[in-house]
């Protein structure tokens, strides 16, 4: 009865929890993005062996964030937590070009699952301050976005260290939660 009332309750307030997976190979810059968002501040990480989750307040919405190791042996794991995702935030770094087609393929695999095929796609191009730093449109390209089908998605250039792009991100990826529903 209360999870009944609870759930029509923040179905009418639209306080539902989101529940967003911050996805991306070892080293773009998922956990400095995802403290940057909850505490405002830049960290000092060390890679993620296994993950990472906290709660986000942004604009009233409630995320629970998911942060996952990127590392080629961490990766298979990833799949453990697709169920119930919303939204997943697919972060690059942009000036590592060499990698840009093992991303990609992590990307499209990811998306090939049942499980995610309904949830919102924001890539953050980051480490925009970084002189070699692909433009987002280059790495649009490189990872095939134009050719997605039936994917509500967007890229954002972003620097986590510098702080800059992740409200204009975070600003979309709430108005596309909230058209969705
Ligand atoms: N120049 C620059 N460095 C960044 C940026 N974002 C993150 N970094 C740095 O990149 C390194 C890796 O960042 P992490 O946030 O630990 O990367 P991660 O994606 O969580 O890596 P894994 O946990 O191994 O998957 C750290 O030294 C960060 O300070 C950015 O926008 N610009
Ligand atoms: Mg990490």
């Amino acid at each position: 009865m209360g999870g009944w009332f609870s759930s029509l309750f923040s179905g009418l307030f639209g306080t539902r929890e989101m529940r967003i997976l911050i996805l991306g190979l070892d080293g773009a810059g998922k956990t400095t993005i995802l403290y940057r968002l909850q505490v405002g501040e830049v960290v000092t990480t060390i890679p993620t062996i296994g993950f990472n989750v906290e709660t986000v307040t942004y604009k009233n919405l409630k995320f629970q964030v998911w942060d996952l190791g990127g590392q080629t042996s961490i990766r298979p794991y990833w799949r453990c937590y697709y169920s119930n995702t919303d939204a997943v935030i697919y972060v690059v770094d942009s000036s590592d070009r060499d990698r840009m087609g093992i991303s990609k393929s992590e990307l499209v695999a990811m998306l090939e699952e049942e499980e995610l095929k309904k949830a919102i796609l924001v890539v953050f191009a980051n480490k925009q301050d970084m002189a070699q730093a692909m433009t987002p449109a280059e790495v649009a390209n490189s990872l095939g976005l134009p050719a997605l089908k039936d994917r509500k998605w967007q890229i954002f250039k972003t620097s986590a260290t510098k702080g800059t792009g992740l409200d204009e991100a975070m600003e979309w990826l709430v108005e596309a939660l909230k058209s969705r529903q």
